[in-house]
C-alpha cells in the first residue's frame, strides 16, 4: 500500500505498512482498485456525455466510489470489493455503447475477485513516476473526493447538478491520461476549486432549502435520562429520518463531532428528543463512545476502528459511504423510501442512558443568513474598531499533539478579534470562555466543513459593504487546519475565490511535491504555521 492523502500520513510522507487511520494494506489496495474502476467508468461516461446520453447510474457510481475512499470513511474490505464488482459490470454496459480508439487500461481491464489483489498493487498513487505529475494528479483527485462527499449529501436531498457530475468525471478522465502536462494539471486544479464553490453552494442550498437557514442556537452538551443514539458524520437527511423514527419511542438522539451543526437548523432543532451534542471531534470517539453507552451511527467519515477491547464494538452502525468490518450497515434508501433505522432504535432501548462527561451549552449557527442578519452590528463593530480582525480557523481537527497550537492560538488572540469557524476544527476552542464583543460571540461557528462556503459568502458581503476592490483587503486572516480531502476542496475553493496567504496546518500535505508547493507559495502565498506567538505577531503586524 501507499497512501498520503491525509494530514496524518506516516512520517509526513505516506503510509506504507498500514494506515495511521487504521486502514489495512488490504483495504488500501482495494480502495486503489476501486478508484481505478471509477476512472474507467468516468472515461466511458464522458464519451457518452459527448453523445448526449450520460448514464445516471455511472454518475452515482463515481461520486459514491470516490466518497468511499475518503480518509476513514470505509474500512470494510468486502463492501469495497462489492463496489468494484458493480463498477466492472457497469463498465461493461457502458463499453457496449462507446467506441474509443485507444481506451486506457482503466477502461479495458476486467478480472474476477481472485485477481483483484494483484491488480490493485499496480494502480495506486505510485503508478505515476514523476513526482510533480503525481502530486498534481492527487491534488485534483483529493479535491474531487471532497467534492463527491458534498455532491452525495446534496443528492440525498434530491438536489443534483449535471455540471458537477460532468466536471468530476472530466477531471478523472484527465487524471487517467499518461500524457497530461504539469501546466494542464495546474489549470485543472484551479478549475477544481471553481467547481468546489459550486458544490458547496449546492449543498448549502439543499440543506437550507430542506431545513431552513441555520440560526443562532444554544446547544446542550449535557445528557438526559433516556437511552440515546449518537449520530456522527455530515448527512442531515440521515439525521432527519432517524429523528422521525425515534420520535415518541423514548430514545433520544445526540450529535457527535461534525453533526453538531444540525442543532442550528430550524427543521431539525424542532425535535425535542434531539437532546444535545455529546463529546468532541471525531478522534475522541474511543473514549466518548465508551461512556455514551448507546449505539452510534456513522453517516460518513470519520471512523476510528475500535480496539479489540472496546466495549462499544457491537454498538457501531454505518450507513451511506461509510463502512466498518464487524459493524451493522444500514442499507440505502430504495425508491425514495426512508432508511430503516428500526434495528439501531431497538438496540438503543436495551442500553443505559449516556454518562454525562460535561455540562452546559455552546453557541453556534452563524452561517451566512444569520451573520448577514447581524451585518449592521458587525460592520459597526469593525468601523468603531471594536473588532480589529477576523481569523478564519475553519477545517478539521485531528489526533496530532501539535494541534494544541489551535487552542493556544485562540486563547492568545487579542480580545478585539473574532474567530470564524466551520468544520470539526472548532472543538479545539469552542468551549473556551472567549467572551463576546458588543454581544457578538468571539467564536462564530457557521457549521460543518462544507459551511466554509458561508464564510466565503460573509467575506464577499463584507467586501461589498466596505467597497473594497479585493477580498484580500479585508481584515481577515486565514489560519486553516486540515485533515482529510474535504479540506482540500475547501482550500481549492478559497483559492478560486481569490483568497491569498492562507496558512495551512498543522503540517503541509505530504502529497505536495516541492515544486508544486513552490507554485502554491508563489501564486497564492500559501504558508504553513510556526509557533503561536510568532504567528500572532506576524498576522497582527
Ligand atoms: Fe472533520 Fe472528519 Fe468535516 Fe472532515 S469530522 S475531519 S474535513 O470529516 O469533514 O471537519
Ligand atoms: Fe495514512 Fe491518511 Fe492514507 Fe490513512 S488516509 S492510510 S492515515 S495517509
Amino acid at each position: 500500500m501507499f497512501c498520503f492523502q491525509c494530514q496524518e500520513a506516516s512520517k509526513g510522507t505516506g503510509c506504507t505498512l498500514s494506515g495511521v487511520c487504521g486502514k489495512t494494506p488490504e483495504v488500501a489496495n482495494m480502495q486503489d482498485l476501486l478508484l481505478f474502476v471509477v476512472r474507467g467508468v468516468a472515461v466511458y461516461n464522458q464519451e457518452l456525455r459527448k453523445a448526449g446520453t450520460p448514464s445516471s447510474e455511472a454518475d452515482k457510481f463515481v461520486f459514491d466510489g470516490l466518497f468511499m475512499t475518503i480518509t476513514n470513511a470505509n474500512f470494510d474490505k468486502q463492501a469495497i470489493i462489492e463496489k468494484i464488482k458493480s463498477g466492472l459490470a457497469l463498465k461493461k454496459e457502458l463499453a457496449k455503447q462507446v467506441s474509443l480508439p485507444n481506451p486506457p487500461d482503466e477502461c479495458t481491464w476486467d478480472g474476477n475477485e481472485s485477481e483483484f489483489e494483484e491488480k490493485s498493487k499496480t494502480v495506486g498513487v505510485l503508478r505515476n513516476q514523476d513526482e510533480d505529475i503525481r502530486s498534481l494528479k492527487e491534488l485534483v483527485h483529493y479535491g474531487i473526493k471532497g467534492m463527491a462527499a458534498y455532491v452525495e449529501h446534496a443528492w440525498n436531498l434530491d438536489n443534483e447538478n449535471a455540471d458537477l457530475f460532468a466536471f468530476m468525471q472530466h477531471a478523472l478522465a484527465e487524471i487517467t491520461r499518461n500524457d497530461i502536462s504539469a501546466n494542464e494539471l495546474i489549470a485543472l486544479t484551479l478549475e477544481t476549486g471553481k467547481y468546489g464553490v459550486t458544490a458547496m453552494a449546492q449543498l448549502d442550498a439543499a440543506n437550507t432549502g430542506h431545513y431552513g437557514n441555520p440560526e443562532l442556537s444554544e446547544v446542550n452538551i449535557g445528557v438526559g435520562k433516556n437511552p440515546g443514539i449518537l449520530i456522527s458524520g455530515h448527512d442531515l437527511k440521515d439525521l432527519e429520518e432517524l429523528l422521525q423514527q425515534t420520535e415518541g419511542t423514548g430514545v433520544d438522539v445526540y450529535t457527535h463531532s461534525e453533526m453538531l451543526p444540525a442543532h442550528y437548523y430550524p427543521e431539525l432543532k424542532k425535535y425535542k428528543h434531539l437532546v444535545g451534542n455529546y463529546g468532541n471531534a471525531w478522534w475522541k470517539q474511543k473514549e466518548e463512545f465508551e461512556t455514551f453507552n448507546g449505539p452510534v451511527l456513522f453517516t460518513t467519515n470519520c471512523i476510528v476502528p475500535p480496539t479489540k477491547n472496546a466495549t462499544y464494538k457491537d454498538r457501531i452502525y454505518t450507513t451511506g459511504a461509510s463502512g466498518l468490518e464487524g459493524a451493522t450497515h444500514i442499507p440505502a434508501r430504495v425508491n425514495g423510501q426512508p432508511k430503516d433505522f428500526s434495528a439501531i432504535i431497538a438496540h438503543a432501548k436495551t442500553c443505559q442512558p449516556p454518562t454525562e462527561i460535561e455540562s452546559g451549552k455552546i453557541v453556534g449557527g452563524f452561517a451566512h443568513a444569520q451573520v448577514l442578519a447581524l451585518a449592521d452590528k458587525v460592520v459597526d463593530a469593525v468601523k468603531s474598531g471594536a473588532i480589529s480582525k477576523f481569523f478564519v480557523m475553519a477545517g478539521c481537527d485531528g489526533r496530532m499533539k501539535s494541534r494544541s497550537y489551535y487552542t493556544e492560538f485562540a486563547e492568545k488572540l487579542p480580545k478585539d478579534t473574532v474567530i470564524l469557524t466551520a468544520g470539526c476544527a472548532k472543538y479545539r476552542y469552542n468551549k473556551l470562555p472567549l467572551g463576546d464583543i458588543n454581544g457578538i460571540p468571539r467564536v462564530l461557528d457557521a457549521g460543518q466543513c462544507n459551511d466554509s462556503y458561508s464564510l466565503a459568502v460573509i467575506a464577499m458581503k463584507l467586501k461589498e459593504v466596505f467597497e473594497l476592490e479585493d477580498i484580500n483587503d479585508l481584515p481577515i486572516i486565514y489560519n486553516i487546519a486540515w485533515y482529510e480531502q474535504k479540506a482540500v476542496i475547501v482550500l481549492l475553493a478559497l483559492l478560486h475565490l481569490g483568497v491569498k496567504k492562507i496558512h495551512l496546518g498543522p503540517t503541509l500535505p505530504a502529497f505536495l511535491s516541492p515544486n508544486v508547493t513552490k507554485v502554491l507559495v508563489e501564486n497564492f502565498g500559501i504558508g504553513g504555521i510556526s509557533s503561536v506567538d510568532e504567528d500572532i505577531a506576524a498576522f497582527l503586524a
